[in-house]
């Protein structure tokens, strides 16, 4: 299976997810079985399932064949280039491709001066008006590629401009920009591109990241500890006509590697291989060729050569567009559909549905305790009422007022209840302030702080480290105190079933324990980045301020989710109790209702028992059919050939 059919199965598969997930949710709706905690879990799951984004960078040095490859790989359909890859009219900004059905389709442009000012670029996302925007006719593939050409836009600025803009380095004069007849220097006439079409792939969640050569990416510090490291696939460029060159190894080496990563994810591409077919050479001397020099790329970078796959995107693109299927495989572009298909969807789909699997069990759990409460409550009537089977008026009469001596006493019970809350609470906001936006901010302070002080910059591993060092014991005070809290939780319920026959259970407070590889991931991704090659760029001011607000919006999103799981938990233990008590005062006026009826002789002692029989049968098919349901959105099928999918979600509507 190709990685397009592969992507495409996956949004089958998540579409369907999507439908019977709002079918369970109305479901359980109409059964009163809704409660915060369960609407919440639901509402996760759905956006989760949703917005499930599957990021491929494609990171290599300029005129490698990034966005051909691009082109060949997702854009074949078009019947012509998408993404500008001709002589000459190559990417000079990071490009995103990617779909959000809140616009309409177009392309943004971050001018390049925002490079002037500190924000990152997260935070620019944020502020439209700042971005160029230009409307795409997708219908139209010539306008369409007209309209994209903009992101190999440039413009002339002189060094002094150059140099604050992050492209012209005093102590590195090889490596910077050429200067024209005026003096003048060619930098980047944007500083990002968003690129929003409605492409079946892309409409399903893909986003390919298209990056410019080394310069440009050693310039945009975000490139590099954000949307690099944190992209599901990473496709390396190297050409067959260039070999592996100084600063080829220079982004393998300073952008690429990090140590203990999976390497499913990172894929090496020998491209242009049709450079090296000659007429003059037989099949078997061109094959040896090729495979002498992706031995020697793979070589070269520290790789097994099973890792360098050889293509030509160029062929493949004209392969597929003229149907010339001799050429598809001789441009081996199929191969690196495969290993794209098996490494990173396969992985991407694994985790996803592991995650949501996890998400349905404890929507289970939290829907069966409603139930189990509702069974016990249905249990007690029955044995009181047929208690009541042969006695006269007078033990009905005592009957009642037992009952309501209890209800009164459940109520003055609220006070204990209370005190478990607030001692919840109390616990909870001490959590709330570890992992919040402030402390972060403090914490940040200080590194800022330590970077801007003269002479500091040898000793910038070590700040970063002591940093880190402070964020890991202060996830780690979050996990103890979570700890406590659970263990809080646990013996009060406890109590609280002991008391009151109440089902309830503390839900396992979260692990931080993948927060915490988190950080250490975003740690390298830093380190990594502060060698030696960029001590210079470190001394400036601005460069090093721009580089912890990078910092900073990345680990926001690392703390912002482990907060969410934190209310999530708490919430889920605060509408248990919720329930459990709605469902108690419920269950008094039931009883007395009954008993009244009883006594008025409306009903007959046995019907009411017949009716109590009538619900618990009821409950447990309720219960019956929440285990089917929830079994049916785990085990939902993978592909859209799958039998179990021809039984539509309309069957299950009937059904429920
Ligand atoms: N012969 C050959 N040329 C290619 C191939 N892929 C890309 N090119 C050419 O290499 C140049 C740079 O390609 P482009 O995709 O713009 O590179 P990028 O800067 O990495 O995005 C363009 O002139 C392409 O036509 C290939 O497989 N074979
Ligand atoms: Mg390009």
């Amino acid at each position: 299976m190709s990685f397009n059919e592969q992507f495409d199965q996956h949004g089958a598969w998540r579409r369907e997810f999507a439908l019977r997930l709002k079918l369970l949710s109305e479901w359980m709706k109409g059964h009163d079985l809704l409660n915060a905690a369960v609407e919440e879990r639901l509402l996760r799951l759905e956006s989760q399932v949703r917005s499930d984004k599957v990021m491929v960078a494609f990171v290599a040095e300029f005129s490698r064949g990034k966005s051909e490859l691009i082109n060949a790989i997702f854009f074949a359909g078009y019947g012509r280039r998408i993404m500008p890859a001709s002589a000459g009219r190559t990417t000079m900004c990071p490009t995103e491709l990617g779909y959000d059905p809140d616009m309409p389709p177009c392309l943004r442009l971050l001018p390049i001066e925002t490079r002037l000012k500190p924000q990152a670029l997260m935070e620019w996302r944020m502020v439209p008006e700042k971005w160029t925007r230009v409307d795409l006719d997708v219908n139209d593939p010539v306008k369409l590629s007209k309209a994209l050409e903009k992101v190999a836009e440039v413009r002339h600025v002189s060094q002094d401009e150059a140099r604050a803009l992050g492209f012209w380095h005093d102590d590195a004069p090889q490596d910077n920009p050429r200067v024209n007849a005026d003096g003048l220097v060619e930098v980047p006439k944007w500083r990002h591109a968003l690129i929003n079409i409605a492409h079946p792939l892309l409409k399903q969640g893909l986003v390919i990241l298209d990056t410019p050569g080394l310069n440009a990416i050693g310039a945009e510090p975000e490139l590099t500890v954000s949307l690099i490291p944190q992209a599901h696939a990473v496709v390396f460029i190297l050409a067959a006509d260039t070999g592996v060159t100084k600063s080829d190894l220079a982004i393998w080496r300073e952008h690429l590697i990090t140590e203990g990563d999976d390497n499913d994810a990172r894929l090496v591409v020998l491209n242009k291989i049709d450079t090296l077919w000659d007429a003059l050479s037989s099949p078997a001397q061109i094959q040896a060729q090729i495979e002498r020099q992706r031995a020697s790329s793979a070589e070269i970078l520290g790789l097994p050569v099973a890792q360098v796959l050889p293509v030509s995107a160029q062929k493949g693109l004209v392969a597929k567009v003229t149907g010339d299927d001799k050429l598809l495989q001789a441009s081996c572009l199929p191969g690196l559909e495969l290993a794209l298909a098996q490494g990173v969807m396969g992985q991407r789909q694994k985790i996803l549905r592991s995650a949501v699997a996890a998400g349905i069990v404890e929507l289970r759990a939290e829907a069966g305790r409603v139930i189990h409460i509702r069974r016990r409550d249905l249990a007690e009537q029955m044995i009181e009422l047929r208690g009541l089977r042969g006695k006269n008026d007078s033990v009905i009469k005592h009957m009642r007022s037992r009952i309501e001596q209890e209800q009164l006493e459940f109520n003055a019970s609220g006070a204990k209840i209370q005190a478990v809350r607030s001692i919840h609470l109390k616990l909870l906001r001490e959590v709330f302030h570890l992992l919040g936006t402030p402390t972060l901010k403090t914490e940040l302070a200080e590194l800022t702080d330590a970077l801007k002080q003269p002479g500091i910059k040898l000793g910038v591993k070590k700040a970063y480290g002591k940093t880190f060092a402070r964020l890991r014991e202060g996830l780690q005070k979050a996990q103890t105190t979570s700890a406590d809290i659970q263990s809080m939780l646990g013996g009060s319920f406890k109590q609280l079933n002991a008391e009151f026959g109440f089902s309830l259970q503390a839900p396992k407070e979260p692990e931080m324990g993948r927060f915490m590889v988190d950080l250490e991931q975003i740690e390298r991704s830093h380190l990594q980045y502060l060698g030696v090659a960029n001590i210079l760029k470190l001394a400036q001011p601005d460069f090093s301020e721009r580089l912890v607000r990078a910092l900073a919006t990345r680990l926001r999103v690392v703390y912002e989710t482990a907060l969410g799981e934190v209310e999530l938990w708490n919430k889920s233990a605060a509408s248990q109790l919720d329930a459990q008590l709605k469902e108690r005062r419920r269950n008094f006026s039931r009883r007395i209702e009954a008993i009244e009826r009883i006594q008025q002789a409306a009903t007959g002692l046995d019907e009411r028992i017949a009716e109590i029989a009538a619900h618990e049968r009821a409950l447990d098919e309720l219960d019956g059919k929440l285990d089917e349901l929830t079994d049916r959105l785990v085990h939902a099928p993978a592909s859209p050939h799958d039998p179990a999918l021809a039984a539509p979600a309309a069957a299950m509507i009937q059904a429920a």
